[in-house]
């Protein structure tokens, strides 16, 4: 079981206290002066130590996902899926890994309350024998856009506007009403799911198609779901409201004492699969990240269970400096085509690079633990790891080295077709979505998100509602129409409000 590599409390509170460097100190609550009213001196190297270190304790706050909660525990599997996959993390029933999962909203900044309509992180690192693989995956099994390109613009309308600083509902829905496949993942979002009871009653999902390849060499696609055993619960609108106030850290709060009070919070894991086949004929692309594949074609397959049974000893050590990345992947578990996976393979590592330093996958948490890193990097800002002296620090060499083993190359694929800028905006955007619509949500939970959506959309200007409410039509008139209703209500009592701020819109150019 992985302990932080913290000294035990007995042995640390039996050492002097010290400096950075372990010189003992002396008296660590006056500056050095001379006289008891004089100028402090530049000598007092214990007041500098701490400064100095004190005036750099905050790194970058993550761009996305800023504000989280972190636990570790243990996946154990229950069901056998050698059939699909070599991964030694599935490889026999029984079969335990560590974890670390961290929950988070998307986009508050770190200080920001824990109970917002959001989606939220779900993502976990399973520390495995053969290295780290990261499922950073979401509580959704969707999301709002299908090509990468667009992610930075998406996060920009979601986050406070750059002259007001303030969110603002003109750019949120501007760019939700340009993008109708987001019209899947917005209906979720304000949906009762939008705000779950804490972290520990909701879903997770990895959402993209993956692959797995079995001992054999073949290949199928895959989705994961991991389901909470504690049951769906989600707040309502005005409770949420209230501990944004009341307790804007809830959802740590609920985690951390579940866990101290052995509470241990679970989830069954599984597994959907499609051949290539399959993929071939499927009447939509089943690596568009805004659609489900449904489960009465494609049933969710048992594959085992995910435990939470372990706090955080330090939460900047253990949750801040955690860095999850969809590129860590074991043999048996490899990339799909999808867009969006295919654009956060280099994302996350460099943004980690930026926010921890080009080793950061030498910091504790980050570390594999059921094998050994062997490579031929070196070097860079804080690194801790060299090879050994007798062993070159170059490949190919005629010296005893870590060699590359050809039986964990990535399986070979064809892959053909016109290198473009293929738009695909065109495929079918509503067809899910009115089957969720209709066939998921009951009439209580249909007229809860039209009021949800209804409540925020009526901040936007009146032409940046109109579009929005023909997508909601586009998915089903009735969807649309409430929508309208409601918004016809919220016109009429507060007039047509003029927003804080105003672009320049795109037909009035000439005006200026
Ligand atoms: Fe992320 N995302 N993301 N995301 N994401 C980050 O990495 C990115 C997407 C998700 O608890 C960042 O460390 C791109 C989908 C989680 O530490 C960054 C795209 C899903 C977390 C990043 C997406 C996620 C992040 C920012 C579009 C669900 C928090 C900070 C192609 C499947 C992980 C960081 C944690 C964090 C990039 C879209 C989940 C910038 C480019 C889809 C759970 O690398």
């Amino acid at each position: 079981m992985y302990q932080s590599k913290v000294p035990s409390p007995a042995l640390q509170a039996n050492c002097p206290l010290t400096t950075g460097a372990g010189v003992p100190t002396g008296d660590k609550l006056n500056v050095l002066t001379v006289g008891p009213r004089g100028p402090l001196l530049m000598q007092d190297v214990v007041f500098t130590d701490e400064m100095a270190h004190f005036d750099r304790e905050r790194i970058p706050e993550r761009v996305v996902h800023a504000k989280g909660a972190g636990a570790f525990g243990y996946f154990e599997v229950t069901h056998d899926i050698t059939r699909f996959t070599k991964a030694k993390v599935f490889e026999k029933i029984g079969k335990r890994t560590d974890i670390a999962v961290r929950f988070s909203t998307v986009a508050g900044e770190a200080g920001s309350a824990d109970t917002v309509r959001d989606p939220r992180g779900f993502a976990v690192k399973f520390y495995t024998d053969e290295g780290i693989w990261d499922l950073t995956g979401n509580n959704t099994p969707i999301f709002f856009i299908k090509d990468a390109i667009l992610f930075p613009s998406f996060i920009h309308s979601q986050k406070r506007n750059p002259q007001t600083h303030l969110k603002d509902p003109d750019m949120v829905w501007d760019f939700w009403s340009l993008r109708p496949e987001s019209l899947h993942q917005v209906t979720f979002l304000f949906t009762d799911r939008g705000i779950p009871d804490g972290h520990r009653h909701m879903n997770g999902y990895g959402s993209h198609t993956f692959k797995l390849v079995n001992a054999e060499g073949k290949a199928v696609y895959c989705k994961f779901h991991y389901k909470t055993d504690q049951g769906i619960k989600n707040l309502t609108v005005e409770e949420a409201d209230r501990l944004v106030v009341s307790d804007p850290d809830y959802g740590i709060r609920d985690l951390f004492c579940a866990i101290a009070n052995k509470n241990f919070p679970s989830w069954t894991f599984y597994i959907q699969v499609m051949t290539f086949e399959q993929a071939e004929k499927s009447p939509f692309n089943p690596f568009d990240l805004t659609k489900v594949w449904p489960h009465g074609e494609y049933p969710l397959i048992p594959v085992g269970k995910m435990v939470l049974n372990r706090n955080p000893e330090n939460y900047f050590a253990e949750v801040e400096q955690l860095a999850f990345d969809p590129s860590n992947m074991p043999p048996g578990i490899e990339p799909s085509p999808d867009k969006m996976l295919q654009g956060r393979l280099f994302s996350y590592p460099d943004t980690h690079r930026h926010r921890l330093g080009p080793n950061y996958l030498q910091i504790p948490v980050n570390s594999p633990r059921g094998t050994r890193v062997a490579n031929y990097q070196q070097d860079g800002p804080m690194c801790m790891f060299h090879m050994p002296s007798n062993m070159p620090n170059y490949y190919p060499n005629s010296f005893m080295c870590p060699r590359d083993q050809p039986k964990h190359k990535e399986t070979c694929f064809p892959a053909s077709g016109d290198v473009d800028r293929h738009n695909t905006d065109d495929e079918d955007n509503v067809s899910q979505v009115r089957a969720f619509y209709t066939k998921t949500l009951s009439e209580c939970e249909r007229q809860r998100l039209c009021e949800n959506i209804a409540k925020h959309l009526k901040d936007a200007q009146i032409f940046i509602q109109q579009r929005a409410v023909k997508n909601f039509s586009d998915v089903h008139q009735d969807y649309g129409a409430r929508i309208q209703t409601l918004l016809d209500k919220y016109n009429a009592a507060e007039g047509d409000k003029k927003p804080l701020h105003c672009y320049v819109r795109q037909d009035e150019k000439n005006a200026l």
